[in-house]
């Protein structure tokens, strides 16, 4: 008999807990994991597919380095992590530390080797962290900045228990983002006393269950959300006594509101005015109700007021802190940061003069960073478990800016269309090669963490990031080799846990040496990791200690003894061994406002600079020989970022296709299955066109995370479904967080036939 053993999905933010059989280096069986705390047996049809991420022809197999004509060739690691740390500390010596920057770091299911690579950058003082998240959530990081005090306020929605949800821009049908999204959404659709409002351009699966959808004008969602919200509070609809409790500022913001022109706006945003009052008086007079949001709204025109009037739904009308509302929630290890204006100099990009949000740097600005003449333009790029190349705004930038680096490392799973501009390709193990976690624990009232084991061994030549970085630091010179005293210790603390030597040990050990204070994963991993299944793991003993430090009661109320050190410890060995997933910690409804930045725990409602954009706001159209609103990116059926290489992992749509509604495809005579070529202000593309009556007219839509290439038996690559980014532009994006108006991008359609489609094919990079 063949044993199930548990691991986690590793193509969305869920991360559902799964049972799988292996056999032969194959993932052989795959099936949801009852025991998982959150997602409690729940898969979607991606996860089937997953032994193609674990096998495909373009894993990496050894660390390879590029030669002067461009080749690649295998290089021993020795001497690969020798070369590269000489390069760094070179460029860093020679330019100053700014010419450094770092991309990515994990991806939907792997941030533990983030620990490591977090802690190398702050060894080698690298100012800039690029990341994916820069793309799409730091307008709504800077709002929660404001509002709540800390950018790492972050809000999560209790949707199963609620009365009334509205979705803006997201269609968790097929994007999920919420727990075991398909029956909770029809839970709510079959609950008449329940009600779903969606806010989105198409009918998506998850419209088709709403009660009201308002099917607006795409990049209209600063119009309609600020005549709801004026509605709202002419109506006399919000919750006075929360604002009284919890607010600072509402007289300003319902001044504000009270101008808003509502059926200017609604007629803007292209719905129904009746409509539009419906959601609002059942959204506020719910007895609970929450808002969830995810790119149609944050990569969409106005983005960051967007986030703002989206939370003032929830706040408004009271529904936070409280069961079925929004609420803040913990981090188990906070993988947002805070990048606080008083307490220090924020740090600028140098050419285009951009600020951290969130100690994040937006990937729209990289390549023109790179390309830039200033003295300290970006000379040397890490990018680990991400691919720009594909995945930012502006292919092309891309493709010109990483061939001007000095430097460029990717390390990865696969040779992909990033990594073939690298100067080193460092060959990482697997997800399921290797012990891992995903910091996605996002969870209120109780929150959970999955440590994940190894299913097979790493691939002969490969690493994990933990031990990537582990030599990177030593060859700086920023560890030692070995923590002889600290090793002993941890022994010691292996036999006789209950004295807490260990802990001792550590703090003396960081209040004598501060840079050990600055290293610390690596001084966990070489001291405590040697006593443990596997030495990667080790920091999140010291997690477990910080989780404690500040959410001790919460923790005791999963179930665990002792307090303090000892409470820790508990929480670590139930982390340990809870191979399908542990409970962290349990809250109160009422204790959200704990987790809240402002130390008197009041939401600051005024924002100045979004209630001002909110008063100036146009609907000009910049393009009007671009008729069509294409939106960039749909999350469907079968799309997981550029996670699957292989595209034989696909039970349909192998094109891609370009939907379009049949009045605008009969406009433009263009039949179900033709081809035409998709124009935007920036590029082009060959798409092949699908009628589809879901979409509003005017709309298209293409979908993410297609456009990769992959090769045949001989080697030779073919690129498979439209390269979107190929279509997209730097400069389309948000005024404050640079994040890109992917959902809105205006195009033309032309009409092309099939023969001449395949000859005009983008050349492969
Ligand atoms: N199947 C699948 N699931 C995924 C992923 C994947 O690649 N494939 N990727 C994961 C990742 S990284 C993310 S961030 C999430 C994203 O998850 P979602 O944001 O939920 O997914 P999208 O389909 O990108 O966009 C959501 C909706 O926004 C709508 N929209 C477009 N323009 C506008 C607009 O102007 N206003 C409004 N209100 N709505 C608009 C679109 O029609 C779409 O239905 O999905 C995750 N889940
Ligand atoms: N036009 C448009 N562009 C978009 C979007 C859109 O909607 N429209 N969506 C955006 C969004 S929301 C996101 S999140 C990004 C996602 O795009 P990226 O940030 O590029 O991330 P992924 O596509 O998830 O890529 C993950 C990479 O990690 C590698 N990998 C997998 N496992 C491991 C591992 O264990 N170790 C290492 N080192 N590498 C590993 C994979 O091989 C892959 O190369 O795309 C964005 N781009
Ligand atoms: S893709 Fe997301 S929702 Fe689907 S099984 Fe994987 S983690 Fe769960
Ligand atoms: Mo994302």
């Amino acid at each position: 008999m063949t044993d199930w053993q548990p691991t986690a999905c590793i193509l969305c933010s869920r991360n559902c807990g799964l049972q799988v059989q292996v056999a032969d280096g194959h993932l052989t069986k795959i099936r949801g994991d009852k025991n998982h705390p959150v997602s409690a047996g729940y898969i979607c049809q991606k996860a089937a597919q997953l032994d193609h991420y674990q096998n495909n022809a373009d894993r990496l197999t050894q660390p390879l380095k590029r030669q002067e004509d461009g080749s690649y060739q295998p290089i021993d690691w020795q001497t690969a992590i020798t070369e590269i740390a000489a390069r760094l500390l070179d460029l860093k010596q020679t330019y100053g530390k700014e010419c450094l920057a770092f991309y990515g770091g994990g991806g939907q299911g792997n941030h533990l080797g983030s620990m490591y690579s977090s802690t190398f950058r702050d060894a080698l003082e690298i100012p800039y962290y690029y990341s994916a998240l820069a793309q799409e959530k730091t307008g709504d990081f800077w709002a929660n900045g404001k509002l709540f005090g800390r950018q790492n306020c972050h809000t999560t929605e209790d949707i199963e228990q609620t009365e009334c949800v509205l979705f803006i821009g997201t269609n968790p049908w097929q994007a999920h983002g919420i727990r075991n999204a398909r029956p909770t959404l029809k839970q709510i659709a079959q609950d008449d006393q329940r009600t779903m409002i969606v806010i989105d351009p198409r009918r998506t699966e998850t419209a088709e269950l709403a009660d009201i959808h308002l099917q607006l004008r795409p990049g209209t969602d600063a119009f309609l959300l600020s005549a709801m919200l004026a509605i709202l509070v002419q109506e006399g609809w919000e919750d006075q006594a929360f604002l009284q409790e919890h607010t600072i500022g509402y007289t300003e913001v319902r001044a504000c509101l009270l101008t808003i022109p509502i059926a200017d706006h609604i007629e803007r945003a292209g719905v129904d005015a009746d409509q539009v009052y419906e959601a609002v008086r059942r959204f506020a007079t719910a007895k609970s109700a929450n808002v969830r949001v995810d790119l149609g709204l944050q990569q969409s025109l106005n983005s960051t007021l967007n986030s703002y009037l989206e939370k003032l739904f929830f706040l408004l009308t009271g529904n936070l802190g409280k069961p079925g509302g929004n609420n803040f929630h913990t981090f188990f290890l906070p993988w947002v940061g805070h990048s606080d204006a008083e307490a220090k100099t924020l740090c600028q990009t140098k050419a285009t003069g951009i600020t951290e949000i969130a100690q994040l740097f937006p990937p729209n600005v990289l390549p023109a960073e790179i390309e830039s003449d200033h003295p300290q333009r970006i000379r040397g790029l890490i990018v680990d478990s991400a691919n720009p190349v594909v995945s930012g705004a502006d292919t092309q930038a891309y493709q010109r800016a990483f061939p001007k680096l000095d430097l460029l490392v990717v390390v990865d799973v696969a040779m992909t269309e990033t990594a073939r501009y690298a100067d080193y390709i460092l060959s990482a193990a697997s997800q399921f090669e290797k012990w891992e976690a995903a910091f996605f624990n996002l969870e209120f009232p109780t929150n959970a963490f999955h440590l994940r084991k190894p299913l097979f061994a790493p691939l002969a030549d490969t690493l994990p990031e933990s031990e990537i970085y582990r030599r990177l630091a030593v060859a700086i010179g920023a560890i030692p080799e070995r923590y002889p005293v600290l090793e002993q210790v941890a022994r010691w603390h292996g036999r006789w846990p209950q004295l807490g030597l260990y802990r001792v040990a550590l703090v003396a050990a960081m209040a004598l040496q501060p840079q050990l204070r600055r290293t610390v994963a690596f001084a966990l991993q070489g001291s405590l990791g040697k006593t443990l299944p596997d030495d990667s793991i080790a920091p999140f003993w010291g997690v477990s200690q910080l989780y404690v430090q500040h959410h001790g009661e919460a923790v005791a109320r999963t179930g665990l003894p002792g307090r303090g050190g000892r409470l820790a410890e508990a929480l670590f060995q139930r982390i340990l061994h809870g191979h399908s997933g542990a409970p962290i910690s349990q809250h109160r409804y009422e204790e959200t406002w704990a987790l809240m930045g402002y130390k008197d725990q009041k939401v600051r409602l005024v924002i100045s600079e979004l209630i001002e954009e909110l008063q100036t706001l146009s609907s000009h159209h910049a393009w009007p020989e671009y008729p069509l609103m294409l939106i960039a990116g749909e999350r469907r059926m079968y799309n997981a970022n550029t996670i699957y290489r292989n595209p034989q992992w696909r039970q349909n749509d192998a094109e891609g296709v370009l939907k379009i509604h049949p009045v605008d495809a009969k406009a433009l005579a263009l039949a179900e299955g033709s081809h035409a070529v998709c124009e935007s202000p920036w590029g082009q593309l060959t798409v092949q066109v699908k009628l589809c009556d879901t979409l509003r007219p005017g709309v298209v839509s293409l979908p993410h995370g297609y456009g990769l290439d992959y090769p045949d038996a001989n080697g030779t690559r073919t690129r498979y479904g439209p390269l979107l980014n190929l279509l997209t532009d730097a400069q389309h994006c948000d005024t404050i967080s640079a994040t890109p108006f992917h959902k809105n991008v205006p195009v033309r359609l032309r009409p092309i036939e099939m023969a001449r489609a395949a000859s005009l094919h983008e050349s492969l990079p």
